[in-house]
């Protein structure tokens, strides 16, 4: 992106300096409840990775008054960061960018309308899981049955992120008719288009909570079919994994680049990476239920394929970031393999987390790629390999890279300026040398036959060490990262919140300006010169048609042989 151009786009909106605080306030308050969340929820992780040392803690009687259980620990542990920490921070971040990127004006009171609506609906969720009312796990399958104000507040919370995509989505709309034969600028690009597959993705959750769900708490319904709802549920569950990841994607594409001395290598090919995941994102998500019944294997093995190929546009972002950090690299000096790592930044907190996150991507996604084989997910599936898989993608790949962008993105936000950054240096290493040694004993522990979502250290001390002899190694390993850990989370959440508690020192446009690379393949900005590819991914609208009708024909025929084979069981709680 040409720096000139964008400024000049964006003048009118940065002029108005009322307007440009109010946006950025509504971003903070996103992203400060997000970490705040994300605080809670890191705080109970040590002492789930202790049970799985066979330490068991949950006897304590301090603990025991502040959990009732291992799994309402859990419960919270899971709600808290994968699903309220990214959806506020995803949702600030995504407004953010785009509303800037464009220099728009959006309707400020909408803003903080849904900004009110999703807390709303995170507190109304939230009393029940602290009072134990909602111990179901972030998964909440049925029979397990809940509170009823868990799942209205949990569908309230994820329809204030739609109406979030909504304005997103209308205000380039908008900019589309100010600007005709104009290619849509890529941070603008990429969180349309997540938005857009934000949409199709959550429609699974949204009609499981409205038709399902809601009306069974409230007794409507005799019961609830379990497979309808675990079939509904993975139809977002799994897509909302690359509602997570992409965000952090666009840090990687467009601002790492600049952030570590380098360009973006391929604008289009950026793009072309967005609207892959845009259309086969959301019909894979049967890759959960290898094991469950009624769900044909023809089905199984369609899901498989297309779970492999929405690995491609992961590839091809691995590929392109690698050449953005060479560019980087040469640019500071850098010659050889050796001097292409010497030379990065490596004082910067800002890039040293997000490389250590991307680091951590290369083993969780080659590990969710053996995870998605239809022969290999017998051996592993609901078993300690899964958390092994999960916190080096959403764990790691996606919280260490959005931890990073807080060291800029907040001071950008508030004026502040980053309190200790060699504190939040060590933190970024902790992290992720913490993760890489739980990911390493989680999975190894599943290979041994480990479970899952299970309080081993107590009910089974015994037979853990009978029946998983082997597993002492990587039960140490267990332990000794939920210690590296929790020094990792104190540290980082003492940099943010110390900062945040900081005095404002200026408007921060200056001094920590959004952080723009330019390309080495722009796409360009006239879509009548612009390449062919630029051509075929601008039409977001239609592509978005086309992603819609994908997933129909992908789940149709599955969720038409689950309904018509209905069968309605009471539920049941076990807390
Ligand atoms: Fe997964 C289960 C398959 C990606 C999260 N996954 C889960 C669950 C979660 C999760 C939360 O097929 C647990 C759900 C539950 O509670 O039951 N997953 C995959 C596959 C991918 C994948 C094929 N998962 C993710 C991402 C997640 C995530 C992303 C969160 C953000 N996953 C599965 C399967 C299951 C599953 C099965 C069900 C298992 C079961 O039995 O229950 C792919 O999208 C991965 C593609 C990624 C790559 C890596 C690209 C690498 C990059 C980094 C490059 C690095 C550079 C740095 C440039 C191909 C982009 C270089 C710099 C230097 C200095 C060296
Ligand atoms: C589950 C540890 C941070 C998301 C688990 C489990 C452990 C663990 C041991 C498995 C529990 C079981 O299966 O019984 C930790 C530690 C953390 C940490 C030590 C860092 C201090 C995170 C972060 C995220 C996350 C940052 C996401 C943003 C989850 C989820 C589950 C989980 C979604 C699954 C809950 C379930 O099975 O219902 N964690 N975790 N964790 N963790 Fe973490
Ligand atoms: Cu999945």
């Amino acid at each position: 992106l040409e720096p000139e151009a964008y400024r000049a786009r964006v003048a009118p909106a940065i002029q108005d300096t009322a307007y440009l605080a109010n946006l950025k306030k509504v971003t903070q308050y996103y992203v400060a409840t997000a970490f705040i969340a994300l605080f809670i929820g890191v705080l109970i992780g040590p002492l789930q990775a202790f049970n799985y040392a066979g330490i068991n803690v949950y006897e304590n009687p301090i603990l025991k008054a502040l959990l009732k259980s291992y799994y309402q620990g859990l419960s919270l542990h899971g709600v808290l960061n994968a699903l309220v920490f990214t959806q506020f921070f995803i949702s600030g971040w995504l407004l953010y960018l785009p509303v800037r990127d464009m220099g728009a004006k959006i309707n400020m009171k909408f803003a903080w309308g849904t900004y009110i609506m999703m807390t709303a609906g995170l507190l109304i969720a939230a009393i029940p899981l602290l009072l134990n009312k909602a111990t179901l796990l972030y998964t909440f399958y049925p029979p397990m049955e809940g509170h009823w104000s868990f799942y209205v507040g949990a569908t309230i919370m994820v329809a204030a992120s739609l109406l979030v995509a909504g304005q997103v989505i209308l205000t380039w709309v908008g900019w589309k008719k100010a600007n005709p034969g104009q290619v849509t600028p890529l941070v603008t690009f990429m969180s349309v288009s997540l938005w857009m597959m934000w949409l199709v993705c959550s429609l699974g959750l949204v009609s499981s909570a409205l038709f399902v769900l809601i009306p069974w708490v409230f007794g409507l319904r005799p019961g609830v079919d379990p497979l309808i709802a675990k079939t509904l549920f993975w139809w977002t569950g799994h897509a909302i994994v690359y509602f997570w990841l992409l965000p952090a994607y666009i840090s990687w594409y467009a601002f790492l680049p600049k952030q570590a001395g380098g360009r973006i290598v391929s604008e289009p090919l950026a793009r072309l990476t967005f609207v892959m995941f845009l259309l086969n994102s959301t019909p894979v998500g049967i890759h959960h239920q290898y094991a469950d019944p009624n769900i044909s294997n023809t089905w199984k093995i369609i899901h498989m394929f297309l779970t492999f190929l929405i690995a491609i546009p992961s590839l091809l972002t691995a590929f392109s970031i690698a050449g953005s950090l060479e560019d980087a690299a040469r640019a500071r000096g850098g010659r050889g393999i050796f001097g292409m790592l010497t030379h990065l930044p490596w004082k910067d907190p800002v890039v040293v987390g997000q490389i250590l996150a991307m680091v951590s991507f290369i083993g969780g996604g080659a590990g969710g790629i053996i995870t998605a084989s239809f022969a290999f997910s017998p051996v592993i599936h609901n078993t300690a390999w899964i958390p092994g898989h999960f916190h080096i993608t959403v764990g790691t790949a996606v919280t260490q890279t959005f931890m990073a962008v807080a060291f800029w993105f907040i001071p950008h936000l508030t004026g502040k300026r980053l309190v200790a950054p060699k504190v939040a240096l060590a933190s970024m290493w902790l992290w992720f040398t913490g993760m890489m040694i739980f990911a390493v004993g989680m999975h190894w522990e599943g290979l041994l036959g480990v479970p899952r979502r299970t309080l081993i250290s107590a009910v089974a001390l015994p037979i853990y060490k009978e029946g998983y002899m082997h597993s002492t190694i990587p039960m140490a390993l267990t332990g000794i990262s939920g210690v590296i850990l929790l020094l990792a989370g104190l540290a980082f959440f003492y940099v943010i919140f110390a900062t945040l508690l900081s005095p404002r020192r200026d408007d921060a446009e200056a001094t920590t300006p959004l952080p723009y690379s330019e390309s080495i393949s722009p796409a360009g900005t006239n879509l009548k010169t612009a390449s062919n590819l630029v051509r075929a991914t601008e039409p977001l609208l239609a592509l978005w048609v086309v992603a819609f009708a994908l997933v129909a024909l992908m789940y149709g025929p599955v969720l038409m042989r689950l309904t018509q084979n209905a069968s309605l069981v009471p539920g049941c709680n076990f807390y």
